[in-house]
């Protein structure tokens, strides 16, 4: 009988992603994403490093960018958070446009990616082809 009318609860809620996500599209999804940032998780000074190393167009490359900043030591929840910070549309991906700005998302000032920086990103990351990095994904890439 409870369990004719009690309709909702029969939803799994193995779902994690999306459960965090609409958590996050439910309370203060701005200031809050604004407040937190990659700082709390990596070093400035780090993060210097890692730009600073791919300043020149096309020299960007992930795995030594994610090793000067630290971020391949970091655990999986931290890449998570780094991951939301990526995201910055809180689409639960990071495209192709929001990929573009990814070193400006460590450092305001620093250069967007080249076309084909981007692409050779992606598809580095991009494991299942739809065009957009989840965060498994992007987790996958980090501690690759
Ligand atoms: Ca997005
Ligand atoms: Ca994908």
């Amino acid at each position: 009988m409870s369990r004719c009318s009690q309709p909702i609860y029969t939803q799994p809620e193995a779902d994690i992603n999306s459960k965090a996500l609409s958590l996050d599209h439910g309370k203060a999804k701005t200031s809050q994403r604004i407040k937190m940032s990659l700082t709390s998780i990596l070093s400035a000074e780090a993060i210097d490093n890692a730009i600073k190393d791919c300043q020149d167009p096309d020299t960007f490359c992930y795995k030594k960018f994610f090793q000067l900043c630290g971020l391949s030591q970091k655990t999986p929840q931290e890449i998570k958070d780094v991951f939301r910070l990526l995201d910055d549309d809180n689409s639960g991906f990071i495209e192709e446009s929001e990929l573009k700005f990814f070193l400006q998302r460590f450092v305001p000032t620093a250069r967007v990616l080249t076309e084909k920086e981007t692409k050779s990103l992606m598809s580095a990351a991009d494991d299942d082809s739809d065009g957009k990095i989840g965060v498994e994904e992007f987790q996958a890439m980090v501690l690759s």
